[in-house]
């Protein structure tokens, strides 16, 4: 089976990177490819890079309540890429009231602090299992 594939991003000028990098090792820890943006990425570089990359999961992260126009951004282009079928993933410092409008604009899940990683990591491998099969591959 093909190592699921994870770009992980920092949108903006938020420079809060504890968060992403615990992260990117449980998920490299957990046998998945991590490839890791770097900060202050505008939406467009992050989803041209998923779709150079091929990821599987596109997951952004955000400690700087730049989220609510980030995001959809994000997930806006993608589709308007013909790429929307990836698994798209919100973490940090997000508001409630703010993740039900993230879930509407097309996120698929979003996890705020204090989130295990072995949650993050059963989700994503849950998401990418179903969709093989739905795939029938
Ligand atoms: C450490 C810290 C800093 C450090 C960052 C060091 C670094 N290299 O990262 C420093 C001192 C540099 C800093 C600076 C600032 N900070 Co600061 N900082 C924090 C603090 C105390 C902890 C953040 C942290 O690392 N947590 C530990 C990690 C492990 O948790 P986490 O990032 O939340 O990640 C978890 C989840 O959120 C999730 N997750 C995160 N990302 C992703 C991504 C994906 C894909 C997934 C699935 C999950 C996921 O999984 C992780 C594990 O559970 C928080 C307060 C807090 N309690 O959050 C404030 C906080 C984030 N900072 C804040 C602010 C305001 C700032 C400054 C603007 C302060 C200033 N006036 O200069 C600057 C901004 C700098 C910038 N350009 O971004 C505010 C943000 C307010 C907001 N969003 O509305 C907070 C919330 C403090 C507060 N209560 O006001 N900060």
């Amino acid at each position: 089976m093909a190592r699921i594939r994870v770009l992980l991003a920092k949108l903006g000028l938020d420079a809060h990177t504890i968060g992403v990098t615990v992260i990117a090792h449980a998920l490299r820890d957990a046998g998945m490819e991590v490839i890791y943006s770097g900060l202050r990425q505008t939406p467009e570089m992050v989803a041209s890079t998923a779709i150079q990359e091929d990821a599987d999961v596109v997951g952004l992260s955000s400690l700087s309540a730049a989220h609510m126009s980030h995001f959809p951004r994000v997930v806006e282009l993608l589709q308007e890429a013909g790429a929307g079928d990836k698994l798209v993933l919100g973490g940090g410092v997000i508001p409630a009231e703010d993740e039900k409008a993230l879930l509407e604009a097309g996120l698929h899940k979003v996890f705020t602090m204090g989130t295990a990683t072995s949650e993050i990591v059963a989700y994503i491998e849950d998401w990418v299992a179903r969709r093989d099969a739905q795939r029938g591959t």
